[in-house]
């Protein structure tokens, strides 16, 4: 299946919802105030967001209002603006030429983040770099072997706490001490999943960050949030909490294969300017794709 199967399938439901809005608007033929409104319901029901929506309607309006027009025009009057939107935010996720690179990952519990460093550990591993994994997840059971059996898969060794509990910051310092000793290319670390509203874990991620200075002040050189893209508009307030917090540099949206909430993207991009380095398309290895604007908007439209 090519990925950009592999995403419509996932977007289906917000598709669905969205096909519903535009055959009900397609009733009219011609684009009325009427066909406006049903059109700002349907994109406000694919989680586009209120903000979003209003400004893809405002932009059609201006257009093509009292114009006759047809479902398959809509259709790509509102990918071609949406991929537009989404352009900036297309960016890889650049290394640098700090050695080691320190990537941090972050984001709220089951974001996907322990799977995302497996998939871009093989991605490097396979580039020819040589990566090193941090078991900074000390606190969740089960959280160090679940990156330990990653770390077998992609086939790059992992740094692991030497007791159970212990000081998160202290795993990832060791991590990037033994990486500058042995020539490392890349350390990416793990991190335990935080609620943005979780003022204590919050400020432990605040105190990993101190503690990675120490070992390099240039680091990190990526902080990367991961979004779970099933999550619809709690997303945008995940980013903005952890910007705040851990200064990400870029996002990682996963899960983009099994959700009615892609939409969602939409209303984040309307909100924050951090590219979106990679989405997640599946749970295996190999399920993580670089971001493209286009190939999302029109799966989202289905086209
Ligand atoms: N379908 C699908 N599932 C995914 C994707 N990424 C991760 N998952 C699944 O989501 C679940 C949580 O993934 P983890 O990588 O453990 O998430 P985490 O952020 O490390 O979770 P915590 O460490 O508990 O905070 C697992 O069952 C993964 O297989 C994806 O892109 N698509
Ligand atoms: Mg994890």
């Amino acid at each position: 299946m090519s990925i950009f199967q592999r995403i419509k399938q996932g977007l289906k439901k917000s598709t669905d919802s969205l096909s519903q809005g535009l055959t009900e608007l397609f009733t009219h033929k011609r684009l009325d105030d009427e066909a406006l409104e049903t059109l700002e319901e349907a994109l406000i029901q694919a989680d586009m967001g209120v903000e979003a929506s209003l400004a893809l309607v405002e932009q059609l309006r201006q257009e093509k209002f009292e114009k006759e027009i047809t479902e398959q025009e809509i259709r790509e009057f509102l990918a071609q603006r949406i991929a537009q939107n989404l352009k900036a935010h297309e960016k890889p996720l650049e290394l640098g030429t700090a050695s080691p690179a320190v990537l941090l990952m972050i984001g709220v519990n089951g974001a996907g983040k322990t799977t995302s460093i497996g998939k871009l550990a093989q991605k490097y591993k396979q580039e020819g770099k040589k990566v090193l994994l941090a078991a900074g997840d000390t606190f969740r059971a089960g959280a160090v072997e679940q990156l330990a059996v990653w770390s077998d898969r992609a086939d790059v060794p992992v740094i692991k706490p030497e007791k159970e509990g212990q000081d998160p910051a202290s795993v990832i310092f060791k991590a990037i001490e033994h990486a500058k000793a042995e020539n490392y290319d890349v350390v990416i670390c793990d991190t335990a999943g935080r609620l943005q509203n979780r003022q204590d874990l919050m400020a432990q991620l605040e105190k990993i960050l101190r503690v990675i200075k120490k070992a390099d002040e240039t680091a990190p050189h990526a902080s990367v949030l991961v979004l779970d893209g099933t999550s619809g508009q709690n997303i945008l307030s995940q980013a903005e909490t952890f910007a705040k917090a851990a200064s990400v540099t870029g996002l990682i949206i996963t899960k983009l294969d099994s959700t009615a909430k892609g939409g969602a993207i939409v209303a984040l991009a309307e909100k924050q300017k951090l590219p979106i380095h990679y989405i997640g398309v599946g749970e295996s290895i190999e399920d993580l794709k670089p971001f493209e604007a286009n190939a999302y908007a029109q799966a989202l439209l289905d086209i």
